[in-house]
């Protein structure tokens, strides 16, 4: 049954220093998610915001000499920023050290410590603090490594709640038994080999040997551990468990919203195993889909700021557009799959989608209505040139999968397809020579067909990648003498929208680069990485 709601959100992240690029990744591709489900006249609430307690805050605030407090309120905006500069269209930004999440958290700890999934123990184990996660001895190995990051582990003994996680099993093993629910589907299989059939320990859901989290309320020693007080964010900014949850009744409690979480693969095990049975717990309904995408990495692996390989948004976003990064971001990984960055791959993008694909494509039929019809786009006409039919069914299936795909989140499959159509268009010119076409008056038609279906294509192909570039669409839209409720998705099958409309010379949309000076300047931005 397909939803009239969408309801998505990225992981909260750790507020610190400086954002990469690999952290603009998962954001960027929710916004296109959004921006495309909004444009089809779908409501769509998009969330994502900081993750702020914990250990590892409590430690970078003290060698930063200030309160953790002090320490997340100067550094939050570093990401509320970030989204400015990308263009991220949420609808809020939520924030754990919030009263409206706070509650919450206790809230849910009360729960579930009355409905007796919380017991009080002692833990004895491992623990990485830039993970925030608890491992065993066997996890850990001989070293004493994070079997996650691989940096060393400390020793924790500590009085703590435990939560019961062999209790939801069987219903956790039921919502696994959907495909779609978690995907890629190798990061199910990941879960129930690693940690499910291996046998799942009670999970350490409270701390007391450091105090900058939520305080529980049952034990005032302990405040409650990151994962639980973090993970939980996604309910308390819809005001679930408050008198004002319209929200959360309007897109979380009703089937007809679909909950996606996006996330990344290293954190696959809190969102598919813990957060679903503190749903469970709490008696509320599990989400739809959780979608795992792989990591944006550099040649010599993970991005940090130790390797010195790592990439700012920043001087790319002033240098090449907001556009064309979030087009690469989008573009260059297959989402779920892990992927690289290489100034050389992302010069390239740019040259030969934008530049040459869409810029290009534009300029040219722009100029050539300009020359052969004086500026105005003829009457659409079906099946003209040999060649237009095909053109006709390829538009209409652009569409079709294009939907169809971005539905099921295989957000990088379905503007391939749309870069398809317009490389097609590209060809259609070369194929039927317009050029030549004008110099034969028995032509005229066959020559007014190729206009109008580029113009088409152009107007379709453009309306499919609005999502992504959202700066360039409206430009490209003006060109074509389309007006704001004249370029809305519902006009996107009527071939006769341009009929008569005049075109505009516009800027150029996306200047071709020098491949060998901008690799150079880029890899400049990368420190000792190149
Ligand atoms: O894990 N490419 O926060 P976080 C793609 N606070 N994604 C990347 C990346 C890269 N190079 N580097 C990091 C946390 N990420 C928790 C989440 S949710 C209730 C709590 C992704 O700041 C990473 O995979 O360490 C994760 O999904 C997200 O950034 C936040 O990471």
């Amino acid at each position: 049954m397909s939803k009239k709601r969408f309801y998505i959100t990225t992981p909260i992240y750790y507020p610190s220093g400086n954002p990469h690029i690999g952290h603009a990744y998962c954001t960027t591709l929710c916004d296109v998610f959004a921006r495309y489900k909004r444009m089809r006249h779908f409501e769509c609430y998009f969330l994502t915001g900081t993750d702020e307690h914990g250990l590892k805050i409590e430690k970078n605030a003290e060698k930063a000499g200030l309160t953790p407090q002090q320490y997340v309120d100067n550094i939050t905006n570093v990401f509320t920023k970030l989204w400015e500069a990308m263009k991220i269209s949420n609808d809020d930004f939520i924030r754990t050290t919030q009263d409206r999440h706070i509650k919450v958290v206790q809230d849910a700890f009360t729960k579930m410590y009355q409905n007796q999934d919380i017991y009080l123990g002692k833990y004895e184990g491992w623990y990485c603090t830039p993970c925030e996660s608890f491992w065993t001895d066997t996890q850990v190995g001989p070293e004493h490594l994070c079997p996650d990051c691989n940096r060393p582990v400390e020793k924790a003994i500590e009085e703590s709640y435990f939560f019961k996680t062999q209790k939801y099993l069987p219903q956790l093993l039921k919502w696994y038994e959907n495909d779609k629910v978690i995907y890629p589907i190798n990061r199910k299989n990941e879960m129930l080999n690693t940690f499910i059939k291996p046998g799942l320990e009670d999970l350490c859901v409270s701390r007391t040997s450091f105090s900058w989290g939520v305080p529980i309320r049952e034990n005032t020693k302990h405040v409650a551990y990151v994962w639980l007080d973090a993970l939980c964010n996604y309910l308390s900014a819809l005001g679930y468990g408050t008198d004002h949850d319209e929200l959360y009744q309007k897109f979380w409690a009703s089937e007809d919203s679909e909950i996606i979480h996006v996330i990344g693969a290293d954190i696959t095990r809190f969102h598919t195993i813990y957060w679903p049975e503190f749903l469970m717990s709490l008696g509320v309904r599990l989400p739809d889909r959780v979608f795992v995408h792989g990591l944006l990495m550099m040649k010599d692996g993970k991005m940090s700021k130790s390797k010195g390989n790592v990439v700012s948004p920043y001087p790319l976003i002033e240098r090449y557009g907001v556009d064309a990064i979030r087009y690469y971001l989008v573009r260059e990984v297959i989402f779920g799959q892990d992927g690289q960055f290489t100034p050389e791959q992302f010069v390239e993008r740019i040259n030969v989608d934008l530049a040459n694909n869409i810029g290009n494509l534009v300029s040219r039929t722009v100029s050539m209505i300009q020359k052969y019809f004086g500026g105005a786009i003829p009457e659409f006409e079906k099946g003209v040139n040999p060649q237009d039919h095909e053109l006709e069914v390829m538009i209409k299936n652009t569409v079709d999968s294009y939907q169809e795909k971005l539905d099921d989140l295989h957000i990088t499959e379905a503007f391939i397809d749309v870069m398809n159509l317009l490389g097609r268009a590209n060809k259609y010119i070369e194929e039927t020579a317009p050029w030549a076409l004008a110099k034969d008056e028995t032509k005229k038609e066959n020559l007014k067909s190729v206009m109008t279906h580029l113009a088409y294509i152009i107007f379709v192909g453009s309306k499919l990648l609005e999502p992504i570039l959202v700066e360039k669409t409206p430009l490209i839209f003006k060109s074509l003498g389309l007006s704001e409720s004249e370029s809305d998705y519902s006009n996107i099958l009527n071939e006769h929208i341009l009929d008569n409309h005049k075109v505009e010379k516009g800027e150029v949309l996306f200047p071709r680069l020098d491949v060998n000076k901008e690799v150079d300047y880029i890899k400049g931005l990368m420190g000792n990485n190149k």
